[in-house]
């Protein structure tokens, strides 16, 4: 496949990009960090979105160098956007893994090797993990978080909700924050079972103490209800899609 070819190319010839999307407070409206979403801007198809190249990285294994360069990408941005606009921070840098990067390489090396050129000084790194990946591993993932625990860094499990969560591990695993897909969110200004469901989503969340992230907000209304609710975090249309680093820049220009 065409593709397949192009993607260790554009890995070789830095093809890809990270855009960042606002992670808001929903109680206080400011800004507690952004989730670092990977690009491919290819030389004739322009700019291809990660649902469209991820699952074949995944097959062929180029994940675990583009995993990588994520990582390393995002905190070293990171850590210059700390020293320019240290007005700016705290906040959390949230990064997708994908389950071939924690099964097949010495992901703990990496991590160490990352912290050491970047300290996390005044941002905490989150990973953010799906459902599926830490319910099928979760012992693998207990192992890791038991030596990042010290160096700060947290765990979210992502897209919660979408599959099969085994909920007596959801007590044992070391998390910090449960994520609600936007699936969830979507229709809870106009449907009441939807807002039932979230509703006991939260309450879950809370009782683990967890912090929620609610992801597809689109709406002022949205809003208000997952406030009401006692949603920590709010991530959508509705505070901002996922921007380059230089619009990143800008934003922190003009609140500086
Ligand atoms: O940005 P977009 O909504 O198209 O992202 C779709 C999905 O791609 C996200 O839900 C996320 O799970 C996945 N994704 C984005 N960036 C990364 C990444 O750096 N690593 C992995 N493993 N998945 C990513
Ligand atoms: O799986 P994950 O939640 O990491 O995916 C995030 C993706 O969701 C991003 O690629 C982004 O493009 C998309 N996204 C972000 N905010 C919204 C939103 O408010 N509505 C919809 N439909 N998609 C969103
Ligand atoms: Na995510």
């Amino acid at each position: 496949l065409q593709l397949e070819s192009d993607l260790e190319l554009g890995l070789e010839n830095q093809e890809f990009q990270i855009y960042y999307q606002p992670i808001y407070s929903l109680q206080n409206r400011y800004l507690a960090g952004f989730e670092a979403l990977v690009r491919w801007q290819h030389p004739s198809r322009g700019l291809i979105p990660p649902s469209e190249f991820i699952p074949l990285t995944e097959e062929t294994g180029l994940i675990i160098p583009l995993g990588e360069w994520v990582l390393r990408e995002s905190c070293r941005q990171f850590s210059q956007w700390q020293n320019e606009f240290p007005d700016q921070f705290p906040l959390s840098l949230s990064v997708n893994l994908s389950g071939l990067q924690i099964l097949n390489s010495d992901f703990s090396g990496l991590i160490d090797n990352i912290i050491q050129s970047n300290p996390l000084e005044g941002f905490n790194l989150k990973l953010e993990i799906t459902e599926s990946i830490l319910m099928e591993n979760p012992e693998i993932v207990t192992q890791y978080m038991s030596q990042f625990k010290l160096r700060k860094i947290q765990l979210a499990i992502d897209d919660f909700g979408t599959g099969y969560s085994c909920l007596s591990y959801l007590q044992s695993l070391p998390l910090d924050t449960l994520k609600i897909d936007r699936s969830f969110v979507i229709n809870i200004s106009s449907n009441p079972k939807s807002l039932d469901i979230i509703k006991t989503l939260i309450t879950l969340a809370h009782s683990l103490n967890l912090d929620v992230v609610a992801e597809g907000v689109e709406t002022e209304e949205q809003v208000a209800i997952l406030k009401d609710l006692g949603c920590e975090y709010g991530q959508g249309y509705c505070f901002s899609p996922p921007i380059d680093a230089n619009t990143v820049t800008q934003l922190f220009q003009k609140n500086s």
